[in-house]
């Protein structure tokens, strides 16, 4: 049956887990969509639901201008689309890569005369489609791109673009996931200490999940007046000084429940070595001049 939908088509490659989800919102919002998956099994659902499925990764690139490609790595993008004419194709790529990848991958793409985009999804599948729920997806590289199919992006998740950099949308998002990781390693810790008590965990987590919340915003944000002024005293309400004279009562009582500083240890040490250096009236912004390599 002939096109009549006036929505911008889309071809989508790779159907795994969050591949399947934005399939369901462009398929929902009326987009035409051609899918391809290396198992095709995982497309027959898709198919019942009106998507196209194409038999080969060249023959879905071939349906639509608009090419999202959805895999496991950078590996898999390369083995998936080796075999693709990618000549005036809009390719956004919403697989995890590191920066140097998406910036190698951009250039890639532009030798085989496609514009290119590189994407990093700030949101787990069962965000996708839902709004409220607040997922988005970082985006970098081409800005025209961008601007053409901003509407089309912006179905399953919100959109962020983060500028012609193709590496950006990647340094944004691993950037967000490490603070997140930093944070998963304070919780383990304070976890453990109180688990050996008679301590209910679940009367716990709400007294240390709005300790955390309290915490970032005023920590982030004057980080962040820090490091733009140069000047890492304005405003300090706990000065460095005071708080590596505490680290012993954390070591401490580490110790007496039987738990091992390996997660806080590198951290402490580094405020010490700040400290060393005379910076005691600081806050901890400082720390991040010791990373710098
Ligand atoms: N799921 C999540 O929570 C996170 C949220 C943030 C963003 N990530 C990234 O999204 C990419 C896809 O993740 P996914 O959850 O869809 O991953 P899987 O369910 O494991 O599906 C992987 C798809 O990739 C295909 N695939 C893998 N290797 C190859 C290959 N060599 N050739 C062709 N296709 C390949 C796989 O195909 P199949 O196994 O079904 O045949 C799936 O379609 C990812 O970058 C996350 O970091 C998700």
């Amino acid at each position: 049956a002939p096109n009549i939908s006036e929505k911008n088509p889309v071809t989508l490659l790779g159907l795994g887990a969050m591949g399947t989800a934005l399939a369901r919102t462009w398929l929902a919002a009326g987009h035409p969509l051609t899918v391809w998956n290396r198992t095709p099994a995982r497309a027959e659902a898709l198919a019942a639901e009106g998507a196209e499925v194409a038999d080969s990764a060249a023959a879905a690139v071939a349906a639509n201008p608009l090419v999202v490609v959805c895999l496991l790595d950078d590996a898999s993008v390369e083995e998936v689309l080796g075999g693709t004419d990618l000549a005036g194709r809009d390719l956004v790529n919403l697989t995890t890569s590191n920066p140097a990848q998406a910036r190698a991958r951009a250039e890639w793409a532009r030798e085989r005369g496609a514009r290119y985009l590189d994407a990093g999804i700030m949101a787990v599948p069962p965000m996708i489609g839902v709004p409220e729920a607040g997922g988005y997806a970082f985006y970098s590289g081409s800005r025209e791109l961008f601007e053409q199919h901003q509407e089309t992006l912006a179905v399953p998740m919100g959109t962020t673009y983060v500028g012609e950099d193709a590496g950006f949308a990647a340094l944004y998002d691993v950037a967000l996931l490490s603070a997140m990781y930093g944070m998963f390693a304070g919780v383990s810790h304070a976890f453990a200490l109180i688990r050996k008590e008679d301590i209910d965990p679940t009367a716990f987590a709400p007294l240390l999940a709005d300790w955390v919340v309290a915490m970032a915003q005023p920590a982030v944000h004057q980080t962040a007046d820090h490091l733009r002024s140069g000047d890492y005293t304005t405003n300090v309400v706990s000065n460095l000084a005071m708080q590596v004279a505490g680290v012993p009562t954390f070591l401490g009582t580490a110790e007496q429940q039987g738990v091992s500083p390996e997660l806080l240890a590198p951290f402490f040490e580094l405020m010490r070595r700040r400290l060393a250096e005379g910076n005691g009236e600081e806050d901890l912004t400082g720390v991040i001049d010791l990373l710098a390599r």
